[in-house]
């Protein structure tokens, strides 16, 4: 059984793709983004799921891989072309190689043009495909920098990807429209580039002719690329943006909120302020409160969150946990830095056995 997900990041159009087989919960990931692998190791950690290795298409020239940093916090095994000239990988891969993921494989086809080192990684039953930058949806990657040659591209497109299965679906690198997939068939009859009667000298005419800005990020992303990602002086923030907060033990989670279990609260309730985001009767209810902490109901945040102080980190609570996460992005888009959400709310930190101040025993 296949686990499958479609991650974007926003900023460069860049697709990163989760695999994994459910039955054992090996993954890959496709072309992680430096700047997304916290949102994309909580993934990994709500799915239970183990991170064997990270599998880059190609060298990418418009953002930095999340290969390297992937590799300190899951051990994951860092995969990419031979040919793409890249140091610090674990393994290099060339055509027909297998890289496998619990009983699931993809397998390696070499489909160079748009870099020397592009690879597609093809489904074991054939059927998907990753195509990187090489066959996007109804275009292609462009061939004016790296190792760009369009009739190299040409004959990876015809000869490695419109030879697999008509219902093969292809997931490109990148889509710049939004588009998500496509499949070997539509591009075969419907891409204006390669698709139909064109010939190599229609595509290499219309490829020497794109005139695209040069990507914004070029100059920083091929040098740390060919290092897979691993920053030249790791040190603070800007070498590692998925670093954790230090003020407390704290989870990321794929929604997007920083989350405090009860017993780590009670051990730093000293050091931060508890904000209480139920209503007033709750607040005096059969639950209790949490002894030290300010009452302010989500309903009144907005206006109020100036009572509060951001010399300390604060923990919202709510009775189950979920409009406390709310009170934390309110918080956040109110310029406090250090915020986290009680998870399980006064229902779990009740059932955990800690002190309530007020409440039914
Ligand atoms: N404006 C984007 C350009 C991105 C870009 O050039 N992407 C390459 C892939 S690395 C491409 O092949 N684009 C095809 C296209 O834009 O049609 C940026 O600054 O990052
Ligand atoms: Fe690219």
């Amino acid at each position: 059984m296949l686990l499958f997900r479609q991650l974007v990041d926003p900023q460069s159009s860049t697709y990163t793709y989760l695999l994994a087989d459910r039955r054992g919960g090996k993954a890959v990931l496709i072309d992680p983004v430096f700047e997304q692998v916290r949102r994309d190791a909580a993934l990994l950690g709500e799915l239970g799921l183990t991170l064997v290795a990270t599998l880059e298409t190609h060298v990418h020239a418009d953002h930095v891989t999340g290969a390297w940093l992937m590799k300190q916090r899951t051990g994951s095994q860092i995969l990419l072309a031979s040919a793409s000239g890249a140091a610090g990988a674990d393994r290099y891969l060339a055509q027909d190689d297998v890289v496998a993921f619990g009983e699931r494989r993809l397998l390696v086809r070499a489909t160079p043009g748009h870099t020397d080192g592009c690879l597609t990684y093809v489904l074991d039953d054939r059927s998907m495909a990753f195509t990187g930058d090489c066959l996007l949806i109804r275009g292609s990657g462009r061939t004016d920098f790296q190792q760009g040659d369009p009739a190299v591209m040409y004959r990876s497109v015809h000869d490695q990807i419109f030879s697999l299965p008509d219902d093969c679906l292809l997931y490109p690198a990148h889509d710049y429209r939004g588009l998500t997939a496509t499949s070997v068939a539509e591009e075969r009859a419907f891409n204006p580039r390669l698709g139909g009667e064109i010939g190599v000298g229609d595509f290499t005419g219309y490829m020497k002719n794109l005139r695209l800005a040069h990507p914004k990020l070029l100059d920083v992303a091929v040098p740390a690329n060919l290092r897979c990602g691993r920053p030249e002086h790791p040190t603070g923030a800007a070498a590692d943006p998925s670093a954790d907060p230090s003020w407390a033990p704290l989870r990321y989670s794929f929604a997007g909120v920083w989350e405090i279990d009860p017993h780590a609260l009670e051990e730093h309730s000293a050091a931060v302020q508890i904000l209480d985001v139920r209503e007033p009767e709750e607040f005096t209810g059969p639950l209790g409160h949490i002894k030290g902490s300010v009452l302010i109901p989500l309903g009144e945040l907005a206006e109020r969150s100036g009572e509060l102080t951001k010399d300390r980190p604060i923990v919202a609570v709510c009775r189950a946990g979920g409009r406390s996460a709310q009170a934390t992005i309110l918080l956040q888009q109110a310029g406090f830095a250090d915020v986290a959400n009680l998870i399980g709310g006064m229902l779990r930190w009740r059932a955990e056995g800690h002190p309530v101040e007020g409440g039914r025993a």
